[in-house]
């Protein structure tokens, strides 16, 4: 059915419109899958869908006034209905890599806010070990060499190695739109996400992490066979 990636993320996406009812107040999420879901709802609301949307980055917010959705901030909106957004890679339990788009900090705190949290993607994102995907790691940057050691120093601790790398874009530092840097750590399969999470959570220069544990409800993956919804 979906012949290439950018099929599958619009069945996956279009699927999703499913779980959205009149009135919902909604987490937006970022990337290119998640903007697709953006688009999609932002034909049903110039069809008469009343919403509201929170955005988890600045581009998705752009997107979403462009296509109609009404916005509103987290702060007016505390407690959502639903998220509904990409991931880099999805595993068991629906434990999740996210951040590869740099969003994951204010990604974690909708998905946290929200009753339900669905995950949409191409099945490629799909695996049985998380850590193929370099996990994002949000940092400040006072102190940058000293966190990065740190989280190595983390991994190491949990048999865990590899690059951590400071994220570049257009030859600069890549600054998320809190205005912190991400660590990319290409630390290979991480067999216990949630030990390392633990151990990141308590590293004072992370502010948060790509590993998302126990936030999403249900995946929604399509791919050549179709469109397979995955639950906890
Ligand atoms: C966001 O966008 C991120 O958490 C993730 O890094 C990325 C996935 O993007 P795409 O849908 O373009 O693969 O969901």
């Amino acid at each position: 059915m979906a012949a290439n990636s950018d099929s599958a993320k619009r069945a996956a996406a279009a699927r999703a419109l499913d779980e959205v009812r009149p009135g919902m107040r909604l987490g937006l999420g970022t990337g290119s899958t998640a903007n697709i879901f953006v688009e999609l709802l932002g034909e049903r609301v110039r069809g008469g869908l009343a919403v509201r949307g929170v955005p988890t980055s600045e581009a998705t917010r752009a997107l979403a006034e462009r296509v109609g959705i009404a916005l509103a901030t987290l702060d007016q909106l505390p407690e959502l209905d639903l998220t509904v957004d990409g991931a880099d890679e999805i595993g068991p339990d629906l434990a999740l890599i996210k951040g590869g788009g740099g969003a994951l900090l204010r990604e974690k705190i909708v998905a946290a806010a929200s009753a339900a949290m669905v995950v949409i993607a191409d099945h490629t994102k799909v695996v049985s070990t998380l850590g193929r995907f370099p996990l994002p790691i949000e940092v400040v940057p006072f102190g940058l060499e000293a966190t990065r050691r740190a989280i190595i120093a983390a991994a190491t601790a949990l048999g865990l190695t590899g690059d951590v790398r400071l994220r570049m874009e257009n030859g600069h530092v890549f600054v998320t739109d809190g205005g912190h840097f991400i660590l990319d750590a290409g630390f290979g399969a991480i067999p216990d996400p949630l030990a390392l999470a633990q151990r990141l959570a308590g590293i004072p220069g992370v502010v948060e992490h790509g590993l998302f544990i126990g936030l999403a409800t249900k995946a929604i993956v399509a791919g050549d066979g179709g469109v397979q919804v995955l639950t906890r």
